[in-house]
């Protein structure tokens, strides 16, 4: 053994004894933690599945309406978003992944009696359990999810995404990004053998209401996954545990959680949240029905809405895009409210359909200022302004900020405003 390490070891042996001859009178400065010694099954159960420093708190936010109907076995309508303004990386951790369910808490479901059904207009009507979804072959891919109504200024979630003290959280907290792994949607429908005239399928969910939606087939032979993995382990009960439908760079609508079934039909089906909840209202009070893939996006989740700036000086600006056509190509930054624009830097990994991380310098000089990010995807579509927003709804923009109407995918630049003070705001309202 080297003689050098034997010192080393020696003097880490020996330093707790010595560090504590030391300090011995101000040991009352020492914080109690030392102190109290929790129970030893509690120790092991910790590092049997870490927990994360009780010193960092970020939290979903948002509505869980009608909480108290929960014990009574009630419908509960969840709508949780992200802490954006915290995140490093592209993941999104998947305790902090937003979440969405129209009814009753997430069905607790034991994954060794779960089976999902794929009949309809095939040749073999088909039953997998979990695990014999598990003994096919996989993939393992980044995806975003989101909500299309994240980032609407009328979307699920209300007001707080048009205050002026607005957060990324509020203002985008409807997506989320991971690491999916599954089955691909095609290896199934080839086992099964799809008949001649199958134009959709029709995903349901074993929640309480049934959650269906109904997704063209072609969508099903192209990328959409069966997952059951999400960050390296299991998907999370509320992402949709055990398994879950990942149709990529689509309205997060179309993702079906706790999927049981998945039937092959001629038509669309008219589901429920797809034709009540769902559909973006036009201005002639009719709605859109049936779009699907999102529009590239982006925001700066630093500095943003509820931060403060330290002061003037160095300060990287930060923040996630996507698009549901493919992979993010470019992001601009400005710092000085669109007059002028530069090119940011992207982050690997740059994945089709997934949160990209983009990074900008910036030297503030402690003057007022709006700060903005514009996404281009790898289909050469540029991220549009609020007015390129209204102009294509041939809607205005006072129209857009305040109607109580639902508008689908709203992709707009995001500003966020600078004061002389350090403090952030929203500044699309
Ligand atoms: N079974 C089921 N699947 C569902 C839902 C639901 O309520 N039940 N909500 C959908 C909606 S509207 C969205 S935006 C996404 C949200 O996925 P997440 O909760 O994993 O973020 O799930 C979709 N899949
Ligand atoms: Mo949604």
């Amino acid at each position: 053994m080297n003689p050098k390490q034997t010192d080393r070891r020696r003097f880490l042996k020996n330093g707790a004894a010595l560090a504590g001859l030391a300090i011995g009178a101000s040991a009352s400065a020492l914080p109690a933690a030392a102190a109290a010694e929790p129970a030893l099954e509690k120790v092991d159960e910790l590092h049997l599945y870490g927990e994360r420093s009780h010193f960092v708190t970020d939290v979903r936010n948002g509505s869980i309406n009608n909480p108290e109907r929960r014990l009574k076995d009630e419908a509960v309508a969840f709508g949780l978003r992200t802490p954006m303004q915290d995140s490093v990386g592209m993941i999104t951790p998947s305790p902090l992944h937003f979440t969405i369910s129209h009814s009753f808490e997430p069905p607790d479901i034991d994954p060794a009696e779960h089976h999902l059904l794929i009949h309809g207009m095939v040749d073999r009507p088909l039953i997998f359990s979990v695990d014999e979804i598990k003994r096919l072959p996989f993939v393992t891919r980044f995806h975003f999810v989101e909500c299309h109504g994240n980032s609407s200024p009328r979307g699920p979630g209300g007001d707080a995404r048009v205050a002026v003290n607005a957060t990324p959280q509020e203002t985008h907290g409807f997506t989320s990004c991971s690491q999916w792994t599954g089955v691909l949607l095609s290896t199934l429908l080839k086992e099964a053998g799809v008949q001649k005239g199958a134009t959709w399928i029709i995903a349901e969910g074993a929640d309480e209401p049934k959650h269906s939606k109904s997704i063209p087939i072609g969508k099903a032979w192209d990328d959409a996954l069966v997952a059951y993995g999400q960050n390296g382990e299991p998907v999370r009960p509320e992402q949709g545990f055990p398994l879950r439908l990942i149709v990529p760079g689509w309205q997060g609508i179309n993702n079906v959680k706790w999927l049981r079934r998945i039937d092959l039909v001629d038509e669309p089906y008219m589901a429920m949240m797809e034709t009540s909840r769902y559909p973006s209202m036009r201005l002639d009070g009719k709605s859109r029905w049936f779009e699907f893939e999102l529009g590239p996006k982006s925001v700066i989740t630093r500095p943003a809405g509820g931060y403060k700036m330290p002061g003037p000086g160095f300060h990287e600006i930060t923040g996630l895009a996507w698009s549901g056509a493919g992979a993010v190509k470019r992001v601009e930054v400005s710092t000085d409210g669109g007059h002028t624009w530069k090119d940011a830097q992207l982050h690997d990994p740059i994945a089709r359909k997934s949160h990209t991380r983009f990074s900008a310098p910036w030297t503030w000089d402690g003057k007022e200022t709006v700060l903005l990010s514009r996404c281009t995807d790898d289909q050469g579509t540029v991220q549009p302004t609020i007015a390129e927003v209204a102009k294509l709804w041939n809607a205005d923009i006072d129209f857009l900020l305040k109607t109580q109407q639902v508008v689908g995918d709203f992709n707009a630049i995001q500003p966020w405003k600078v004061n002389a003070d350090g403090s952030v705001q929203n500044a699309l309202v």
